[in-house]
């Protein structure tokens, strides 16, 4: 196994240094300056990211993997130090186990359709959660629809947990239980899902385990070989990476039995008008041009969230949900969905008479944006009982002015709409 290698030193967290950064902190919304605080829809982008983007326009552009020119030459080499990075972010052993997609939908929908073409039959079972994004609730309907499989559901407790006693019955006591595809960290109530143990235990019983990686990568040390996922899927642009970017990570020997999903150029090994075989990894999954500049730009994210100490960026976002929760909690009829012991900063909440996209549109008045409506958790606002939340989630960059200026918005809106 190989291991992290010897940690580098860290820049020491500095939240005004950290905003300095981000050129669009400095924008004013209705003459406002802007707070953001939706960073699980999308985080901001560091000017280091940026750069890295128009830099590859401006002196680099062609395509990768096609040529031998010297253009074509240093985007290849551009686009597989990403790789190379991402790889030693997320500690998997080869960087062709990281397989580049445009978000964790085209990641889960890869996995989905690639192994249910390789391990589901009529009457198997994929197990999923109730706290699932709909990107890891529909590819599953899709591939258990196309071979006949049943999809079962881990219930999610009052506090926002998955139910762990019904977990472990679900993957132990169905005998023919094929995948279990959950989700690292819930995007609506912000839990902390205790993954590794229920893929040691799925690993067991032979289950092949797939994680939603997208509201993990930018807040948690992800190390896919001891979580010991066979496949992990995540978003560059949450992680201060570009949009149109992300990676599914899988363990070598399953990416090699998987047929690829999609066919096209470089994909493949060779090509006559009757059958083709099949290019080595990561490519026989990377059909067409990718997004080469967003993929340097996710590079340069990793390199920019590598230069500080995840666990120090971990603890002020922290200490930003803690105020916001103590402060939330003390506006009469404020309720707040999730509340599990380990959360990353994400609040997702309701207020008795207030509906949240009065909530939402009022705050956006002040420069405050925050996102409302189901966070495209439909069975988790049923589990709930509610049509939607209005949900504030956190970034690095984000400050404890900020948090104040949120609850003094939300209090000023709450006597406007009462
Ligand atoms: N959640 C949110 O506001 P894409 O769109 O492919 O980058 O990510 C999809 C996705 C998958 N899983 C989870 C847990 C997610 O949170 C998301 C994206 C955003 O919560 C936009 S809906």
């Amino acid at each position: 196994m190989k291991t992290k290698a010897a940690p580098v030193a860290k820049s020491t967290f500095n939240v005004e240094e950290i905003r300095a950064q981000f050129p669009i902190l400095k924008e004013l919304v209705h003459g406002k300056p802007l707070v953001y605080f939706d960073n699980g829809a999308t985080s901001q982008k560091p000017r280091r990211v940026i750069k890295a983007e128009s830099t590859y326009y401006a002196t680099i552009n062609a395509n990768v993997h096609r040529g031998v020119h010297t253009l074509s030459t240093k985007a290849t080499e551009a686009q597989e130090a990403a790789r190379e990075a991402i790889r030693k972010h997320i500690n998997a052993k080869h960087a062709h186990e990281a397989i580049f997609t445009s978000g964790t939908t085209a990641g889960i929908n890869l996995a989905a359709t690639s192994l249910g073409q390789l391990l589901l039959k009529p009457g198997d079972v994929v197990v999923i959660s109730g706290m699932e994004h709909h990107s890891n609730i529909v590819p599953w309907q899709l591939a258990c629809e196309r071979h006949g499989a049943v999809l079962k559901v881990i219930p999610i407790t009052e506090s926002g947990e998955w139910d762990g006693q019904l977990a472990d019955e679900l993957i132990c006591q169905l005998a023919n239980c094929k995948i279990l595809a959950i989700s690292h960290v819930s995007n609506t109530l912000g839990t902390i899902n205790p993954v590794k143990k229920l893929i040691a235990l799925a690993k067991k019983k032979g289950i092949t385990t797939v994680v939603d990686g997208a509201q993990a990568i930018a807040h948690l040390d992800v190390d896919v070989q001891d979580l010991g996922c066979d496949l992990y899927a995540f978003s560059g642009h949450k992680a201060y990476g570009p949009t149109g970017t992300g990676v599914l990570y899988g363990r070598e020997e399953l990416l090699s039995r998987m047929p690829p999903w999609q066919g096209g150029g470089e994909m493949i090994d060779t090509v006559t008008l009757e059958k083709s075989t099949w290019a080595k990894l990561p490519f026989k999954f990377e059909a067409g041009t990718p997004h080469i500049a967003g993929i340097i730009g996710l590079g340069e994210a990793i390199s920019w969230m590598e230069d500080y100490d995840k666990s120090a960026m971990a603890a002020h976002e922290h200490v930003l949900l803690e105020h916001a929760t103590k402060e939330l909690l003390a506006i009469d009829g404020l309720r707040i969905i999730g509340t599990a012991k380990e959360k990353v900063g994400v609040i997702s909440f309701v207020i008795d008479g207030v509906h949240h996209y009065d909530l939402g549109t009022l705050l956006d008045q002040q420069g405050i944006a925050v996102r409302t409506g189901h966070h495209c958790t439909q069975p988790l606002m049923d589990r709930f009982g509610v049509s939607g939340t209005t949900r504030a989630s956190f970034a690095c960059f984000n400050t404890i002015a900020e948090v104040d200026a949120m609850v003094a918005g939300v209090k000023k809106a709450v006597k406007m709409l009462r």
